[in-house]
């Protein structure tokens, strides 16, 4: 027990006030046969990565890692109990030497209702420091394990029913630098996908409890970056330079689903592939496992937005697994010219969210307005609507009808709402024009979405109209049948 207290006020001094000395000197000589040096971790949430270590040789590493289970927003209005390693989903990113003795304290928050471990994959030993750091509500435990393996490590939870805690955001990455640390390169980031069971629908409002049935069947509803839909876009967006290196530090803690992990518009110089010692080079997508890691490398020359996604494309489109590199400075015309955002490409991700969020906020305490929702709908309109039937609304002659000043959309309420929720086949006239085209189902689409979007289709290019409301477009759903194949 004494050692112990000297060495946490070693550490503890070590902390406060050496810290850049203790970066820097190497050993005197004649400390050669003391004890490790002693210091605290200081574990990052994303997307921030700790610095390197700066160490030559091993030390003693105290981590701290508290468990809270608190709410927080998982998309636009949709709040979700989260259990997490500091917080924040994901974990706090620990970085540690190889080699190194790791002694970690693991604390769960008196106000926590759950036990909780913590497994790490960077740990030699039976169940990873599961066993000896099962966690009451107001405890804590510590456990010391050895650093023998370099490489980039998930941890996670393993209490049971262990999926339903990493399902609620049980996982982070511990780094474990290699002896000969990876060259310096301008920004490092973290970046760990998961996915998300709620009993309501994507983007349905509300706070959202957790599915068990759908965990289960790997029916994800969300999937997500760094433990939310809007972590990495518009003002969250990852920041670079024309010109910089990045290194990505990516990891996966499912529950279930595998991450095809890629960069539009950009090409991985290096993939350090399952986080493994070895490199690939000019990789467009890599493979990162639930349980699992990648470290990736490229350099970006052409400023503008690159948009990190699971390649699994809805679930980048339609489940939130879609994230923004901003990359600031000269055009690089010899290498790319031309326009470099497609706002139809990134639907509603291309604006800011603000006024959806608002929608939502106003909708839950019941004062939403008619311009709240002509804002919402905008943004809706163009990732959803736009595509076909045109920015203004104005159409495609002979492919898609116009919605500015179509006698038929204004004619009824009920049925536009029913075009929308179930498509439309079949002869159509508007404005005098015929058509005899198709209209996909977008009953994926949550009532309060919908009646944003009509209520701005409805009272946009020349048309006025009353708003549609919420109840309204459920009524319909509930009334009317879907098309084969259509969502729910
Ligand atoms: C994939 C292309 C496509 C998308 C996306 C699409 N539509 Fe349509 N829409 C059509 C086509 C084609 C028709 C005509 C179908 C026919 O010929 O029967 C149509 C017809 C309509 C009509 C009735 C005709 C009119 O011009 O008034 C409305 C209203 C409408 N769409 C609204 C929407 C809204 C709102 C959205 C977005 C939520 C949307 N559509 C998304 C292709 C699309
Ligand atoms: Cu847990």
């Amino acid at each position: 027990m004494h050692s112990r207290q000297a060495t946490l006020l070693v550490a503890l001094l070590l902390a406060t006030g050496c810290s850049e000395a203790r970066k820097s000197s190497p050993a005197p000589a004649t400390s050669a046969a003391a004890a490790e040096e002693t210091v605290k971790a200081e574990p990052t949430h994303a997307p921030a990565v700790p610095p390197p270590t700066g160490r030559d040789r091993p030390a003693k590493v105290v981590v701290d890692l508290e468990v809270k289970e608190v709410v927080r927003e998982l998309a636009d209005g949709v709040k979700y109990t989260f259990w997490t390693f500091g917080g924040q989903v994901p974990g706090r990113f620990i970085r540690v030497r190889q080699g190194d003795t790791v002694e970690l304290h693991l604390q769960n928050h008196p106000d926590n209702k759950m036990p909780h471990n913590i497994d790490l994959h960077a740990v030699t030993g039976p169940g990873g420091g599961a066993a000896s750091t099962f966690t009451a509500p107001g405890h804590q435990t510590q456990f010391t394990f050895r650093a023998l393996n370099s490489g980039l490590y998930v941890y996670h939870c393993a209490t049971a029913p262990v999926g339903m805690h990493v399902a609620n955001g049980m996982y982070g990455l511990i780094y474990v630098e290699p002896t000969q640390p990876l060259p310096p390169v301008d920004h490092e980031f973290y970046v760990m996908q998961g996915d998300f069971y709620t009993v309501g629908k994507y983007r349905e409002k509300g706070l959202q409890p957790f599915d068990m049935q759908k965990a289960i069947e790997e029916n994800a509803t969300y999937v997500v970056f760094n433990g939310s839909e809007g972590s990495l876009i518009g003002d969250n967006a990852l920041r670079a330079k024309v010109g910089e290196k990045i290194r990505i530090f990516v990891g996966n803690g499912g529950p279930n689903l595998i991450s095809s992990f890629h960069l539009i518009g950009e090409i991985f110089d290096r993939v350090y592939g399952e986080a493994g010692t070895s490199f690939s080079e000019n990789v467009q997508t890599t493979v990162v496992p639930p349980g699992g890691a990648a470290i990736v490398e490229l350099t970006v020359q052409v400023p503008g937005t690159y948009i990190l996604v699971d390649h699994a494309l809805f679930r980048a489109f339609n489940k939130g697994a879609l994230g923004m590199l901003k990359v600031d400075g000269p055009e690089q015309k010899e290498i790319y010219s031309g326009r470099e955002i497609d706002s139809v490409y990134l639907g509603d991700k291309a604006t800011a969210t603000g006024a959806m969020q608002t929608a939502a906020e106003n909708a839950a305490k019941g004062a939403l307005t008619r311009e709240d929702q002509i804002a919402a709908g905008r943004q809706l309109f163009l990732g959803t609507c736009s595509p076909c039937h045109q920015l203004e609304g104005q159409g495609v002659l002979g492919a898609f009808p116009p919605l500015a000043k179509s006698d038929f959309l204004m004619a009824d309420k009920q049925r536009s709402i029913g075009i929308v929720l179930n498509g439309k086949t079949g002869p159509i006239t508007v404005n005098g024009k015929e058509l005899n085209s198709v209209m996909p189902p977008l009953s994926q689409l949550p009532d309060d979405d919908i009646a944003n979007i009509l209520t701005f289709v409805r009272n946009s290019w020349g048309n006025t109209g009353a708003a549609v409301t919420r109840d309204e477009v459920s009524a319909v759903r509930s009334s009317t049948p879907r098309p084969p194949g259509a969502a729910r």
